[in-house]
This record gives C-alpha cells, sequence and structure tokens, in this order.
C-alpha cells in the first residue's frame, strides 16, 4: 500500500487531520489499534475553544457541532460558598462551546467513510521505519496478516499509550512530567445539568466540576484519591459528595438520577521533546497530557493538527519544507502555554494530600485576588477560551 501520509490513530487529532488534508487534496490512510464502536463509546472532552471550532468547519464537519453544541459565554469558580463568575464575552469577547468528543469523533467518522478515505481498524504491531529516508515505512498486522505502508510522512496520533513517540530515540526525546496525587471520578447521567455555565468547585473535601453534554446529560466529576476503585462508589455515595462540594445554592437545586457511565482518570502533565523525527510528526495526546482541569487535552491536539496541516499543506502546494521544519519549535511553544495554565488551575482548585493550612490560606487568597482584579480574570479568561495559533 501506498498514501502520502500514514496517520497512526483514529482519534480526534487523527480523524481531524485526515479531513483537513483531504481538502487539499492529500491523501491519508488511518491505522487504529481499536474498533470503530469501542473509539465511538469514549467519553470524554467536552469543551471546545474557538480554534477547534473553525477547524472542524475548515474541515467541512461543523454543520451538527454549530446545530447542536452549546456557546458558553462564561464560567463560574468556587471556593467554598464564595463564587467567581469568569465572563469569557467581557473579558475576551471569544466563548466556548460544549460538544462532546464522542460527538466530534463521531462525525469526523461519518466524514472520513463519506469521502471513502480508508481506514483500518484493529491494527496491531505497528511498527514505523524509514523515517530518516526518502520514503516511511509503516508495517501492521491486521487479523493475523503482515502488512506494510509506504508514506510521505507518519503522523503519530496515536495517544499517550501509542507506538509512534518510542520510535525516536530514547537518547534523542526528552520527557517532562509531573503526576498529581489523585484522580478524577467522573460519571455521565440523564438529568438537566445543575447550572447552565460549568461549575468548577474547590472546598474543603477538594474539588469537584459540574459539567454537561446537553440540556438532559450532565457530566460530574469530583476529585479522588488514587487508589479508589470505581466499584466502590455507588451513585449515592457520589451524589452525596459531589453536593457537598458543589455552593449550597447549586447543591439544593441539583437533580440526581442513576449514572449511565462511571470511571476514575489520572490526573497527569506529560511533554515529550522533540514533537518531530525525521518523516515523523506527533501530534496530541502522543506527545503532551495536560490534567483536565482547563479543558485542553483535545484542544491542545487540535492546535497541533493545525500547525501540522498548514506545514503539509505548504509542502505539497509550493514544495517547501519550512512549515515541517517549524512544526516541533511552533507546536511547543503553545503546549507549554497551555501545560503552565492546566497545571495551574488544578493547583488552585485541587486539595493536595500534603496541602498545609499554609497552602489553603494562599489557595483562598489566590482565589481572592482574582474576585478582586478583572486583570488576572482577563489572564484566566484569555487561556480558557485559548490562546491564537
Ligand atoms: P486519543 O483520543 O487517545 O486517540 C488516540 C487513538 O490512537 C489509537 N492507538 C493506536 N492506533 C494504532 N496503533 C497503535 N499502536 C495505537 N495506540 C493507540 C487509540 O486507540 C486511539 O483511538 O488521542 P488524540 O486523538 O490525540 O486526542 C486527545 C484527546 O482524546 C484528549 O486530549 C482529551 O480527551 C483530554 N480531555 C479533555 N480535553 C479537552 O480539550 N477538553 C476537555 O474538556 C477534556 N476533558 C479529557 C477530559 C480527558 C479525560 N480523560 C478520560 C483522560 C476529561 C477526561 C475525563
Ligand atoms: C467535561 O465536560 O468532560 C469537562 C469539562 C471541563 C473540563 C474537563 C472535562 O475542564
Amino acid at each position: 500500500m501506498r498514501t502520502q501520509v500514514c496517520i497512526i490513530g483514529g482519534g480526534p487529532s487523527g480523524l481531524l487531520l485526515g479531513q483537513l488534508l483531504h481538502t487539499v487534496g492529500v491523501d491519508t490512510i488511518v491505522l487504529e489499534r481499536q474498533s470503530k464502536d469501542h473509539v465511538l463509546s469514549r467519553i470524554r472532552a467536552g469543551v471546545l475553544e474557538r480554534g477547534f471550532q473553525n477547524l472542524m468547519i475548515q474541515a467541512g464537519v461543523g454543520d451538527r457541532m454549530i446545530a447542536e453544541g452549546i456557546i458558553h459565554d462564561g464560567t463560574l469558580l468556587s471556593n467554598g460558598d464564595e463564587k467567581l463568575r469568569i465572563d469569557f464575552k467581557a473579558l475576551t469577547g471569544s466563548h466556548v462551546m460544549v460538544y462532546g468528543q464522542t460527538e466530534v469523533t463521531h462525525d469526523l467518522y461519518a466524514a472520513r467513510d463519506n469521502i471513502g478515505a480508508p481506514t483500518l481498524h484493529q491494527v496491531e504491531h505497528v511498527e514505523i521505519d524509514n523515517l530518516d529516508q526518502p520514503q516511511a515505512t509503516v508495517r501492521f498486522q491486521q487479523n493475523g496478516e503482515q502488512h506494510e505502508i509506504t508514506c510521505d510522512y507518519v503522523a503519530g496520533c496515536d495517544g499517550f499509550h501509542g507506538v509512534s513517540r518510542t520510535t525516536i530515540p530514547v537518547e534523542k526525546r526528552r520527557e517532562f512530567e509531573k503526576v498529581y496525587p489523585f484522580g478524577w471520578l467522573g460519571i455521565l447521567s440523564e438529568t438537566p445539568p445543575v447550572d447552565h455555565e460549568l461549575i468548577y468547585a474547590n472546598s474543603e473535601r477538594g474539588f469537584a466540576l459540574a459539567s454537561m453534554r446537553n440540556p438532559n446529560l450532565s457530566r460530574y466529576y469530583i476529585q479522588c484519591p488514587l487508589s479508589d476503585d470505581v466499584k466502590d462508589w455507588s451513585d449515592d455515595a457520589f451524589w452525596s459528595e459531589f453536593k457537598s462540594r458543589i455552593p449550597s445554592d447549586a447543591a439544593e437545586r441539583l437533580v440526581t438520577g442513576p449514572s449511565i457511565e462511571k470511571s476514575i482518570a489520572p490526573l497527569r502533565s506529560f511533554v515529550c521533546e522533540p514533537m518531530s523525527w525525521g518523516r515523523l510528526f506527533l501530534c496530541g495526546d502522543a506527545a503532551h497530557i495536560v490534567p483536565p482541569t482547563g479543558a485542553k487535552g483535545l484542544n491542545t491536539a487540535a492546535s497541533d493538527i493545525h500547525y501540522l496541516f498548514e506545514a503539509l499543506a505548504e509542502k505539497y502546494s509550493e514544495r517547501s519544507d519550512a512549515g515541517l521544519n517549524a512544526y516541533c519549535e511552533k507546536a511547543l511553544a503553545r503546549v507549554w502555554k497551555t501545560q503552565r495554565f492546566s497545571w495551574w488551575m488544578t493547583n488552585l482548585l485541587h486539595h493536595f494530600p500534603d496541602q498545609t493550612s499554609f497552602d489553603r490560606r494562599v489557595q483562598s487568597a489566590e482565589f481572592a485576588f482574582l474576585q478582586s482584579n478583572e486583570d488576572a480574570q482577563r489572564a484566566l479568561a484569555t487561556n480558557y477560551v485559548g490562546l491564537p495559533y
């Protein structure tokens, strides 16, 4: 098999890149380890920056998102019963959109099927080779048979547990990591969201987040110890803990119901440098992970895709390597800014097991400063709605 760009990973990064390249006539093959149903059943991100929304439109897959996505002009932060609304619209003139990653992936798969571009599922033992040669090679197995693809470029969009990153020789790779001493227990429930905007709550009992997918589907999270097992969390236990952490007026109007999904995700900050190696370009979770507090994971994946798409389009239309040579530096500059913001939001809003009474007072002082200072609010809002590409 032969293609111009071989994309490893059929998650949102890989699929979005495939659609964008299609608009400029560049052909791709997507290799995905899981079945399509498995990929579409994953419940993950919920908040899209304006840049992400624009990329979906540019890729020709924005119609359902525009029709069904919910525009959010602000979000509420709380510290105990102290509240602060961050008004994105007034502070930045911009907004975010609530439209689930599951829906994004669904729309991207439908569009890919529509153009008849090849997506090979349940591939195993992917190996990337010849990255320093005029053509790269990708070998893999499917249904027990060995296959090989030759291509101009490889896009490593295979997430944190993928193989692309480890193709960069270990002595040439630097990894920066911070593992947080807690996770997020999340549930999805067919109940009306407790508020029309998201609530990020810090409380004496730890962090909670009230989010949503649509007017009758709520997504709620609480910070929990990493040692917790999701099987030990009954719905009742979740609701009671969640209620104790959000502001009391919200707790009073909270509608509870059975959970239809419940899982625990660990929190981690991670960056791999470089993000390119010969003909290989890493994008999204394959190269970096953020704790979900700032809603930046999927959005930072999208900015990588934007830089890589522009560089590949330039290469194929103008025969220039300038964009590809600059990819790593451009992508990393924005990646580190979103790392800083996600780390800062995580520190502002969570309880750390080794936190002293001094640390807690500093957290409250930071919250009070935000409440009293519009410039600080604008800095938060500017990062939350998304830094420019
Ligand atoms: P993905 O989604 O992990 O997709 C990678 C794909 O590659 C496949 N794969 C392989 N394929 C072939 N060969 C191999 N060897 C392979 N190894 C892996 C995998 O099966 C998979 O299909 O990475 P991608 O595309 O870079 O997308 C990244 C996003 O999924 C991620 O950043 C976000 O979900 C993070 N995230 C959030 N991001 C936001 O921007 N806003 C949010 O509100 C937000 N909330 C969240 C989140 C992540 C969460 N979890 C579960 C970690 C909330 C949570 C709880
Ligand atoms: C979500 O709706 O899943 C969500 C929203 C905001 C975040 C993280 C997750 O910061």
